[in-house]
């Protein structure tokens, strides 16, 4: 119940805030972050979307969140060009946004909104959405890649995904799950998987991201195995938009 009123009103109040996290290509460039929806409530301090996601999706709430978090995006993408950054921003979709098709639209009126004539918007969707409506989900999923949105598979290797399931999905890369690179140092097993995700995904013209990324060992297993973009708490933790700014000017 608390969530209940006080979510809807963090929504009217803007008391959502959207951080960012960097992703590293191959060359060690940084093209693109991932948006992170928190919550700054004047209660409870900032509040980690693990707390609020799951129930704006059973209430419905997600659809307007994931709207304003889309608006606020483009904006600040809008605004990065003027100080002469130009990043894509990949944006977290759940299952419960792509039932709900208005998110094609969304993203299609929030560019207009923008006035942005491209489109530096990547969606990053988990194989759940596939299981709760897939033809819905695939319909939309190249959708958004005519609209010129790339479509990643993310948290990869978990729960009911599986291999074969990538040659049929329109997608342009995966994110490997953080479970992977926590592993990889403790566990041999996980360094074949990785190679072997690695393996397919490059048969499929699939990039591979690995999230989670902590430590230089992780790093180095990772690039010297194919993947192609990193992510991680070893580069950069989620941040304040302007703090990003900061952080690009000093990153090499
Ligand atoms: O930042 P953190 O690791 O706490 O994020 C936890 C989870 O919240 C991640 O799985 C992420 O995908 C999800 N999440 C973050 N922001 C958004 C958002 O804007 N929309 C949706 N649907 N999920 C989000
Ligand atoms: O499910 P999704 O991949 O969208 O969620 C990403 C989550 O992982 C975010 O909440 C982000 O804060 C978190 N994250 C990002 N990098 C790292 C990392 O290096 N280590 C850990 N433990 N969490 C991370
Ligand atoms: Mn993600
Ligand atoms: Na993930």
């Amino acid at each position: 119940l608390w969530l209940d009123t006080n979510l809807r009103k963090a929504l009217e109040l803007e008391q959502l805030v959207v951080y960012y996290q960097p992703k590293l290509d191959r060359d060690g460039e940084v093209r693109s972050a991932e948006a992170l929806v928190r919550w700054n409530s004047p209660e409870r301090g900032l509040v980690p979307p693990g707390d609020f996601i799951s129930y704006a999706e059973e209430s419905g709430l997600i659809v307007p969140l994931g709207r304003w978090v889309m608006l606020n995006v483009l904006q600040q993408i809008v605004q990065w060009r003027n100080e002469g950054i130009y990043l894509r921003v990949a944006v977290n979709v759940s299952a419960k946004q792509l039932l709900n098709q208005s998110i094609y639209t969304d993203l299609k009126q929030a560019l207009n909104e923008a006035g942005l004539t491209d489109c530096p918007i990547d969606i990053e969707l988990t194989e759940s959405c596939l299981i709760e409506n897939e033809a819905g989900a695939l319909t939309l999923m190249k959708q958004f890649q005519e609209l010129g949105a790339q479509v990643h598979l993310d948290d990869f290797g978990t729960g009911y995904s599986s291999l074969s399931q990538l040659a049929r999905v329109p997608i342009d890369a995966i994110k490997l799950d953080q479970s992977f690179v926590r592993n990889i140092n403790k566990q041999p097993v996980a360094q074949s998987l990785v190679r072997a995700i690695v393996a397919v995904a490059k048969t499929l013209d699939l990039q591979v991201i690995a999230e989670g990324i902590e430590t230089k060992a992780e790093e180095k297993f990772v690039m010297t195995n194919g993947v192609d973009g990193r992510q991680g708490y070893y580069y950069a933790k989620p941040m304040p938009a302007e703090q990003l700014g900061h952080w690009l000017a000093k990153h090499p």
